[in-house]
Parts: C-alpha cells; structure tokens; sequence
C-alpha cells in the first residue's frame, strides 16, 4: 500500500445543543479529517481531539501542526505492507494518539475497500449490530436530567451514562435511580475527584451504577486500585489508558474492572484490537467510548465495536443526536432495539459527503508524493 496522497481539513461544525463535562462546555467543535490517497482509493479519519487541552493534552491546533509537520513527512510516499505498519511507522512520534489514529484508521479504510471486505470484518469483528448507550451532559437540575433521559430511553438507547462533578452527582443520580429503578446506569466523572473523597464515592454504591467511569486523575492508575478496593461499584477507565500495556497494568494492579476504548485516545483501529484481546483474555468488559465524533469517526467506532471484546453497550449513538446535518449518508441511525447495524460494505460502511466537508472546511493542506520528492499545498 502506497502512500500516495494526504489532505488534512479542519472543518467547524456547531452541536445541536451543548455538551456539558467536568471539564467545561461545549457547543462549537473544531474537528480535523484526515483523507489518505493510495492507488487510486481514498480512505478518511478522524482526529478526536477537543478543542482545547482538557480531556488530554491533544487540541485541534496540536494535531494540525504534528500531524503537518511530523505524521506526514513520516508518511508520505512510503510503501507499507497494511495498516497494521502503521505504528511502527509512527513510533518515532510520541504521544499525539489522536492524531495518529486519524491518520491509520484513513487507511484502514482504503484496505478494506482494497481486499472488498467490510472493515468489521478485516477487523475481527462478527457482531451484526451492537448495544448503544448515550452520554448525557451535566444539567441544570435533576428535572431536566430525568426529562432528556425519558427522551433517549424511548428511543431505544440500552443504557444511560451520565456525567458528574463534585456538587452535582448524588442527587442527579439519586433522582434517576428513584424515577428509573431497572434502568442500566453508569457515571462519567472525567477526574473531577480525588482519592480523599473517597468516602463520598462509597455512597454511589448504594445505586446499582455498571460502573463510575475515571472518577481520580486523567494520567492515574495507581489511585484508581486504591479506590477500587473501597468501591463495589466497578471503576471503568478511560483518560488513563493509552496503550495494550496500560490496559495490563491497570488490570492487574485491580485499578479497574472494565475499559472504555476510545480509537483516537489509543492511536488507532491495531492498538484498540491488541487492547480488546487483552482485556478479553482477562475477563475484562470493554465498550466503545466517544468523542463527540461526526459520521466518520462513528464509523470507525461502529466497526471497532463489532469486535469480540465488546460486550457492553458503547457511546456510540444516532448522528441526529449531535448533528442537523452529518457529513456522511446515510446518517447513523439507531433501531427502536437500541442497536446500530454494522455495515456489509467495504471501507467506511457509509459514503463520505465531499461537498458539505468542502463547505465546512476552514483551511486544509495537501502532501502528494512525486516519486522521491515531498511536495506541500495549503489553502487557507
Ligand atoms: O469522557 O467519554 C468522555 C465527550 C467529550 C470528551 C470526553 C467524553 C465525552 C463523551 C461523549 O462522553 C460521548 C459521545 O460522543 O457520545
Ligand atoms: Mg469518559
């Protein structure tokens, strides 16, 4: 597989309504797409990065300038076996997980389309549909909460995840426990806590959660085992975990006892393989998290969550859930079941709009490879 071609677009798109975390709130996102051209395919991801450095340390502005001034210069021109080369290629490049994951899932597109297998598949992947759940912002109050959780649950959604921080938590989750007895219920508290509050997290115990997701430090492994000895409740990680060998650690110091896998936060579709099977082979549930993607990385995520692993109902939810307007058709859409049918096709599953990406675009910078040389086009 040539590398042949690389377009990087950053395009603004505005969320229906503003998502709430630990860590702020957001409503206009800045989302860089990745198109990779080789042999005459094209293949596209995404880059997950927030806007600012808040979730990791990874931004918009970040991955445009590695991905511009090391992933592509790296890239350009090579001629690799398959994708899974992809993070030998790269590992000069430490860090920047979003970014590189943009850049491999690109071409985990094109090989998909290459061999004719739908990417599941290539993957390792047998499910036919998988379980979702939503992630719901932090609210004003619980009223609200309960009204957005009716809403998602009469859509189908198996299971409901809501995000919390010290001041708002018991009482939201109190409130659903109360109003939704047999609902499957999860927290998401972004690091918002501290071991030392240890004994107000003992209290969610008593409210049948699935799991209290990153509850201490983003770059904490060792404080969650501390903690996960206090708790009934399962600790689920996500911030904390980058690689397979993470994922190791924190099993077997009993850090946690399931693993959210986020693409972008892992580098990519071979890391989060290695990571699943891992975690597999040690019991370990693992479900497919999200990152406010558009249609593309919801694509990626639809085939990473059809992998054996993946037993627990993930993120990834409708694209009419976040968007007016996604950037790929047909849209994601989930069944009245709470399901997304994975595609049958090759590549993506679903096909990439060029027209509305280039009327969102901002600014973009092309690479082609001209036999040795590297040649560089931007357009503002
Ligand atoms: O921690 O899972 C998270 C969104 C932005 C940053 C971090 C997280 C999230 C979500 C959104 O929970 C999940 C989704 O994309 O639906
Ligand atoms: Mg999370």
């Amino acid at each position: 597989m040539k590398i042949d071609a690389l377009t990087l677009r950053e395009i603004h798109v505005r969320l229906k309504s503003p998502f709430e975390t630990s860590f702020g709130k957001i409503w206009e996102r800045r989302i860089l797409l990745v198109e990779a051209g080789s042999e005459g395919l094209s293949g596209w991801g995404e880059v997950t990065a927030g806007e600012g450095p808040f979730y990791n340390p990874e931004t918009t502005d970040t991955s445009w300038s590695i991905f511009c001034s090391f992933v592509a210069p790296l890239a350009i021109g090579k001629d690799i076996e398959g994708p899974g080369d992809v993070p030998a290629l790269l590992a000069p490049i430490r860090g920047h997980e979003m970014t590189k994951a943009a850049f491999e899932n690109a071409l985990w597109d094109i090989e998909s389309q290459r061999r004719g297998t739908p990417l599941a598949l290539l993957l390792g992947g047998s499910a036919r549909e998988i379980a979702c759940g939503v992630s719901l912002g932090i609210q004003n109050n619980p009223g609200a909460l309960l009204s957005i959780i009716e809403r998602e649950l009469a859509a189908g959604y198996q299971r409901i995840k809501i995000k919390i921080k010290p001041g708002k938590d018991l009482e939201f989750i109190a409130a659903v426990r109360k109003r939704f007895p047999a609902v499957r219920l999860m927290v998401d508290a972004n690091s918002a806590y501290h071991l030392e509050q240890a004994a107000h997290l003992r209290e969610f115990d008593a409210y049948d959660l699935m799991m209290i997701e990153q509850p201490l430090a983003w770059d904490d492994i060792y404080d969650h085992s501390k903690l996960q000895s206090q708790l009934r409740t399962p600790i689920c990680l996500d911030e904390s975990i980058h690689n397979a060998s993470h994922a190791r650690a924190a099993i077997e110091l009993g850090a946690c006892r399931i693993i959210n896998i986020k693409l972008g936060r892992v580098g990519g579709h071979s890391e989060a393989c290695r990571m699943q099977e891992i975690c597999r082979q040690r019991s370990i549930p693992v479900w497919s998290g999200g990152m406010l993607e558009t249609g593309i990385g919801r694509a990626h995520n639809i085939a990473m969550s059809s992998l054996p692993g993946f037993t627990l109902p993930g993120d990834v939810s409708a694209s009419q859930r976040y968007w007016d307007e996604d950037i790929i058709e047909p849209e994601v859409e989930v069944t009245p079941k709470g399901t997304i049918v994975v595609p049958t096709i090759p590549g993506l599953g679903y096909s990439v709009r060029r027209k509305r990406i280039e009327q969102l675009t901002v600014r973009q910078q092309a690479f082609h490879a001209k036999d040795s040389e590297v040649s560089v086009e931007g357009a503002a």
